[in-house]
């Protein structure tokens, strides 16, 4: 077998991890196996980089999107060779569809031992395809090629994965054994001559400096004219990611004076009061048919795609004579083709730009009948939901709006959870980081991926997931048992999948709970023991409001377990619309 130098491989390790943590990426998730050895190590001996520990690739991919939601920063990945570094791949899709930063650093046999049946080896050369943003093989670590190739490529990897369009790298490291030297053997010294001056400061190699995108010259005046000449209109802001953002589409959206459709990843929907711009119950509105009878000549859209199912249709039956989208990014968001202007470019600049060329008076407003929308529909459900004492799905959405730490955030599953948060969610609660993986939707990692944001913001958490989506990612209960704050995982277990209950194969009543309600009669309260969490199981709004007080007080996890029926979920939230839209009628 041929032969490899421990030492280089360990210089090569050094040098990358060194230069990550130089490029702010300090954050590392690991799991564990030999071939990576040399990453390993170095991890463990870099006083800059913080680690993590985590049995499954999966989750801890998942993990390292989470931290990156929460901070705008890839975290590194680290594993060893062979299906270790497949199970990266449904963070990595994830990652992808929602331009999340993400670096990988997968371990690989050296090439002679490909396709030789040696063991844990697999074809991992550009494995996950299109989906990340770029993709490098690592030579064998080798004294021939000079110090500045390592670091330089971990500059670009990093700017790759943060800067313009940011998502996943994919770095293949292959390593000959021995992996490591033995402990207190020395390092060639002279192989890193050559970057002595980056050895003798704390800056990367290369610095890669920030940069903007922005409208060509005209562009926001002539879409702000646009803006002024029609009547009627709407904004709708889909998921943001900073602070910045927030405040400058809010700046832009008080400037203009037109109606705000906020979806629940924007940052404007939790604790959006009841200002008469603003609309938070949009989602519950068109699903009783409110915005039939108006008139929709423009809508500006700013940021993600809008969780709600409803805002599309409408988009794609109304089809404005103006669909503008402003995004950061050049994928396109459009499943319903009705984009008639795009601007690709900063959003924090381009809507400060747009509010300053808009009159100081604002957009006109032909159409008053907006205002006191919100106030009816927060009455609707103050009289359905807050002052009845049946937990319900929707009361739970409710209740943890209204009851959630100032000071957590919140990271809601895909199918109902986010759903629900969205139409229900109080308008007058606070207003918390929020968020979920919505550029793949899948069910999959979501505790991964919200004990990673907690940790990424350094907050307190609470998750809203469904039971199916616990059950797949049961095994990240140990993720959260990690974080020192408080974790509430708030499980409605309606015994399989309720969202299918709101579709048309509903009727299908031969083969539906078979195929697609998917019971499995299952609780967590073992599931939670065995991971370390606390648990309780509700039966009365009131005991869920104790309950999830008191697990938010606590450090540590706690699984809040509330039974649902389907069925009855179903029927409950069809009498929510009935209700919404008789008062909507009437006033
Ligand atoms: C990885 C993955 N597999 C399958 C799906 C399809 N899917 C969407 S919602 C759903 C049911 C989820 O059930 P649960 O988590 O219990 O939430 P509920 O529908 O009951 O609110 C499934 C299987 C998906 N989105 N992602
Ligand atoms: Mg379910």
């Amino acid at each position: 077998m041929t032969s490899g130098d421990a030492r280089m491989n360990t210089n090569w390790a050094n040098l990358m991890v060194e230069e990550l943590v130089r490029q702010d990426v300090t954050f590392f998730c690991l799991s564990p196996g030999a071939r990576c050895t040399p990453l390993t190590l170095a991890v463990s001996k870099c006083d800059n980089a913080v680690a993590t520990m985590h049995y499954d690739e999966r989750g801890a991919a998942f993990h390292a999107l989470g931290y990156a939601r929460a901070t705008n920063r890839p975290a590194a990945l680290i594993c060893t060779s062979g299906t270790a570094v497949a199970n990266y791949f449904p963070a990595v899709v994830e990652a992808s569809m929602d331009n999340v930063p993400m670096i990988l650093l997968t371990a690989d046999r050296p090439p002679e031992l490909h396709q030789t049946g040696a063991n844990q080896c697999i074809d991992q050369i550009k494995i996950f395809g299109d989906y990340v943003r770029c993709f490098v093989n690592m030579p064998c670590p080798d004294e021939r090629i000079e110090p500045q190739f390592v670091l330089t490529t971990v500059d670009q990897a990093v700017h790759r994965a943060q800067g313009y369009c940011a998502g996943p790298v994919h770095i293949n490291c292959m390593f000959r054994e021995p992996l490591a030297p033995k402990p207190g053997e020395s390092l060639p010294e002279s192989y890193l001559r050559p970057v002595d001056g980056w050895k003798q400061s704390d800056k990367p190699y290369t610095t890669y400096e920030e940069s903007t995108r922005v409208a060509a010259p005209g562009v926001v005046e002539r879409i702000a004219e646009r803006l002024e000449q029609s009547g009627d209109g709407l904004i709708v802001v889909g998921q943001l990611r900073t602070e910045r953002q927030i405040a400058a589409v809010s700046q832009l959206v008080h400037k203009a004076g037109w109606p705000l459709l906020p979806d629940i990843l924007s940052g404007l929907r939790l604790g959006a009061g009841e200002n008469s711009t603003v609309l938070p119950y949009y989602d519950l509105m068109l699903q009783t048919g409110w915005f039939e009878s108006k008139q929709l000549s423009t809508v500006l859209h700013i940021g993600g795609r809008p969780t709600s199912k409803h805002l599309l249709q409408l988009l794609e039956r109304v089809a404005p004579e103006n669909y503008i989208h402003l995004s950061d990014h050049p994928l396109r968001i459009d499943p319903v083709h009705r984009i008639s202007d795009r601007i690709e470019a900063d959003i924090v600049r381009t809507c400060m730009d747009l509010a300053a060329f808009l009159p100081e008076a604002g957009l006109v407003e032909a159409d008053r009948s907006w205002s006191d929308v919100t106030g009816t529909v927060n009455d609707v459900l103050a009289a359905e939901l807050d002052n009845k004492s049946a937990l319900t799905e929707p009361s739970v959405a409710r209740l943890i709006s209204q009851g959630i730490d100032p000071e957590a955030c919140l990271f809601l599953a895909n199918s109902r959870p986010i759903r629900d948060m969205d139409s229900f969610a109080d308008s007058t609660c606070h207003r918390v980081p929020v968020t979920c993986n919505r550029g793949a939707s899948g069910i999959d990692g979501t505790l991964a991926s919200a004990a990673g944001f907690a940790r990424g913001l350094d907050r307190k958490l609470t998750v809203l997931i469904g039971d199916l989506a616990l059950l797949h990612d049961l095994n990240s209960l140990a993720l959260l048992k990690k974080l020192d704050r408080s974790a509430v995982i708030v499980v409605i277990n309606n015994n399989g999948g309720g969202i299918f209950s709101f579709l048309p194969v509903h009727e299908h009543r031969d083969v539906f709970e078979s195929y697609f309600g998917t019971p499995h009669d299952m609780r967590f309260d073992k599931a939670a023991s065995m991971f370390g969490c606390r648990y309780v199981c509700p039966e009365s709004k009131g005991e869920f409001v104790a309950a999830y007080r008191a697990a938010q007080d606590e450090a540590g996890p706690t699984v809040i377990e509330v039974l649902s029926d389907r069925g009855e979920n179903l029927a409950f939230h069809r009498k929510l619309h009935d209700k919404v839209r008789a008062h909507l009628n009437k006033s």
